[in-house]
């Protein structure tokens, strides 16, 4: 029978900060012991300016993309057209800092083509992004990495498309293209599923055997090709696991996922699956759908009241903090009683901070873009000390 849960008003489920997990397989060889370096492509390093994305070059909700110096805020700038100018191949020139930190999976958010710079309103799966460099440097950065011995993740968007995406423009022209039943058009062309009601990004259906074709099943599916060589990925990071194939009181997550575990581990057996679910992934968390998922409620939340009074803002968890940033033994609290559940035998947990997830839903923008390598807390700086703190903490964790 199928149970569709509902939660409003601050209600909350049973056990929705539990994480019980009881995988009882072995798990991927990427998920325990490794280092995984989570990456936001356009943040990380420029080494080229030819490719920045340019306010000529496209037009995305009204607004024109921008590249700004590396050290310049963007002001109020619209915040998805905001660019850095990073490409993968200022990846590949920095795995000489990356190596020795002991990283040894690198995770890059989107790098398939789109209008904005998280690029999780995809215009098309088949190619990487001109602006990060194209499929010749991705298949650059996997050599490299192979000659360090490190792998990488992709990420992928399967609830979604952008509304830039081809199937959506083919759809949106004609109620009666072939395209049309990949989406949920409540009245053609402009009233349509999508995701959180954002217009841009409208939702995938899987009731859709041409889709599930598309998508899951065919035989060159992107889920397969960028597992395969030249690119070789080692595996999917799979966003808004929470939602994909729920439509109202349709339900067909627990069906597609496990589909999709199939094509992937058809492709690449060891290929590491990661899904993102705000909520309670203990139905997914059971070997027939992901290897890990993440955990925003235990970890990465309390991680960010701790750093910069991080405000939640995502649906369904609409609690904001408004006392100043949690204190290392809040955290450490917080830590101790969330994520010290014994696991059991076989258990795989994997703890994961986002912060592409944590910037898309409620951080300010310029705190949550800035480039990475060019900021460092001074050394009487809050969060310097508290991470100081901290660091003595979990020393005396391992005594
Ligand atoms: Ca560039």
């Amino acid at each position: 029978m199928v149970v569709r849960r509902r939660w409003s008003g601050g209600l909350r489920p049973p056990g929705c900060h539990g994480f019980p997990h009881r995988r009882g397989d072995r798990a991927s060889g990427l998920g325990a012991g490794n280092v995984f370096y989570q990456i936001f492509p356009d943040r990380f390093a420029n080494g080229d300016p030819s490719n920045d994305p340019r306010p000529e070059e496209y037009e995305y909700r009204g607004k024109r993309p921008r590249t700004f110096p590396w050290e310049e805020s963007p002001g109020d700038h619209a915040f998805s057209v905001v660019f850095y100018g990073g490409y993968l191949a200022g990846i590949t020139k920095r795995l000489e800092y990356l190596d020795p930190l002991g990283v040894t999976v690198l995770y890059l958010t989107p790098v398939f083509i789109s209008p904005s710079n998280h690029r999780y309103d995809v215009a098309d799966f088949e190619h990487i992004d001109p602006h990060l460099g194209g499929e010749a440097a991705l298949a650059a950065l996997r050599n490299h990495l192979s000659v360090r011995g490190m792998r990488y993740t992709l990420d992928i968007v399967p609830n979604h498309v952008g509304s830039s995406h081809a199937w959506f423009t083919a759809a949106q022209s004609d109620a009666n293209a072939e395209k049309a039943a990949f989406f949920t058009f409540k009245q053609h062309p402009d009233q349509y599923h999508s995701w959180l009601s954002v217009q841009s990004l409208p939702k995938l259906n899987y009731q859709s055997e041409k889709l599930r074709r598309r998508m899951l099943t065919g035989p060159d599916v992107v889920l397969r090709r960028w597992l395969r060589p030249p690119f070789s990925a080692d595996g999917w990071r799979v966003d808004v696991a929470n939602l994909l194939g729920r439509q109202g009181p349709i339900l067909l997550g627990g069906e597609i996922f496990r589909i999709l575990r199939e094509v992937v581990k058809d492709t690449l057996p060891d290929a590491y699956l990661l899904g993102e679910n705000i909520f309670d992934p203990t139905a997914q968390s059971q070997g027939d759908q992901f290897d890990g998922m993440t955990n925003y409620a235990s970890f990465t939340f309390p991680l960010g009241h701790w750093l910069c009074d991080f405000r939640q803002g995502v649906r369904g968890l609409k609690e904001p903090i408004t006392g100043p940033p949690w204190t290392t033994e809040a955290l450490e609290a917080s830590w101790r009683l969330r994520l010290g559940h014994p696991l059991g035998p076989g258990a795989a947990p994997v703890q994961t901070c986002s912060t592409a997830t944590m910037c898309r839903a409620s951080a300010p923008s310029w705190a949550a873009t800035r480039p990475c390598s060019g900021w460092r807390p001074s050394s009487s700086s809050p969060t310097r000390r508290r991470r100081a703190s901290t660091t003595a903490t979990r020393s005396a964790w391992r005594t």
